[in-house]
């Protein structure tokens, strides 16, 4: 038997080409690197320190093809384990060490997963107005762009800023750079009297067969997320997204009880404990968790696995602010997951593609992971390095009586 390779070097680059992304380079003695995706958005640096302060001295030395093992010490040896820092961490460890073994093996990390079990991977975008109007000709451009599930929010009248539409028309990218968040103003009432209508007028404007999909963004109350469920019933929506605050699972029920839309959640959680009663109970249709922030693709593959059982499908967060090293992971695991349903695509700015390159593409609607050994992405670290960290923070809201609420 061959000597085992093992981990020389553990380093983190944090790099801001147009946002923050904090990403974690592998190298073993053999000298393979693996790649992983660590970007908490707006606690870029909390991560990157747990990552070059505690995790990078228990590795060195360590044999990179003990991919599951690395996975429970670094879970169960954290003892104060699970949130975001601490899963978004092994996460980046856990994709790092399968690119590692892909390009071991010589072979796309999906192949040893199991192996294809579609030819590619449905991908939803997003279309944004302020207006009626605006997101029509928004939804023409990303059919035009060969999207056939679409995302739709709008703004809401009377307020000046809502989560998901971007203020110039730009792409939209909800960070905002700065040493502080913006404060935004929230009006759930005003919300709940436009929701309906705009997306009514996206149904009709789509006609029947594209998906379309809405996201609440943790906003309402049960009782309030089952009367917009009532309301757009009858226009098939693929999903409604985060209808409630995402730690409050009980209230599902009360949602679940009320309305027959799908309902999708789980951007937010981070290990398959989050997910059980929620899955168990059948109280969701789709699980929302991203590659990186739970765990990895080692634990996204659990969540998976425990979601069949119950006829739960996966449609796996992929915002702008996560790497496109997030993506190529998640999209490995599309390829090779039986419940894999459709995969969050919002694109990034000409610059992120620079910095890393990836063998995944996009084509017609669909993503493909590509044939390159292990996940299929370089990172360019000298252009990466010409774009240093940015303090950048996600908004926070107000109520019109200045209360804070869920952004
Ligand atoms: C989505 C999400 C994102 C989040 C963002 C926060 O469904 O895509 O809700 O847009 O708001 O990832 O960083
Ligand atoms: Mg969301």
């Amino acid at each position: 038997m061959s000597k085992p390779d093992r981990i020389a070097a553990v380093d983190v680059l944090v790099t801001s080409p147009t946002r923050n992304f904090v990403t974690l380079k592998i190298t073993t003695e053999q000298g393979l690197v693996g790649w992983g995706d660590a970007t908490l958005n707006g606690r870029e640096l909390a991560v990157a320190s747990y990552l070059r302060d505690h995790l990078a001295p228990l590795l060195i030395g360590r044999d990179p093809a003990r991919i599951e093992d690395t996975w429970q010490y670094l879970y169960r040896g954290a003892y104060w384990r699970r949130g975001p820092v601490t899963m978004t961490s092994v996460g980046a460890v856990d994709l790092a060490l399968w690119d590692i073994k892909g390009k071991a093996a010589g072979l796309p990390v999906y192949q040893l997963l199991g192996g294809a079990v579609r030819d590619r991977i449905l991908s939803y975008t997003h279309a944004t107005g302020w207006d009626i109007p605006q997101l029509l000709d928004s939804l023409d451009a990303r059919l035009a762009q060969g999207f056939r599930a679409v995302r739709a929010q709008t703004g809401v009248p009377g307020l000046d800023i809502v989560y998901g539409v971007s203020k110039d028309g730009a792409a939209y990218e909800p960070a905002g750079r700065g040493l502080a968040p913006v404060e935004e103003t929230w009006d759930t009432d005003a919300y709940l009297r436009h929701a309906p209508e705009a997306l009514a007028a996206a149904r009709s404007h789509l006609g029947p067969e594209v998906k379309l999909l809405h996201d609440a963004h943790h906003r309402l109350t049960p009782n309030q997320a089952a009367r917009l469920g009532r309301s757009v019933e009858d226009l098939d929506l693929f999903w409604l997204e985060d209808v409630t605050p995402a730690e409050n699972q009980e209230v599902l029920r009360t949602v679940r009880a009320k309305t027959t839309v799908p309902l999708a959640i789980g951007e937010v959680f981070h290990t398959v404990w989050e997910c059980q009663s929620l899955i168990t109970e059948q109280l969701i249709d789709y699980v929302r968790c991203c590659v990186t922030h739970a765990g990895g693709i080692s634990h996204l593959r659990r969540i998976a696995a425990l979601a069949d059982i119950w006829q739960i499908q996966l449609g796996p967060h992929g915002p702008s602010d996560v790497s496109p090293v997030a993506l190529a992971a998640s999209l490995h695991v599309g390829l090779a997951t039986p419940n894999f349903a459709i995969q969050e695509y919002m694109g990034y700015a000409p610059l992120v593609h620079e910095v890393f390159p990836h063998a995944w593409t996009y084509e017609d609607g669909h993503l493909h992971p590509g044939e390159a050994p292990g996940l299929g992405i370089e990172v360019d670290e000298e252009l990466a390095a010409r774009h240093p960290y940015e303090p950048a923070y996600l908004p926070v809201a107000r109520r019109r009586d200045g209360s804070m609420t869920d952004w």
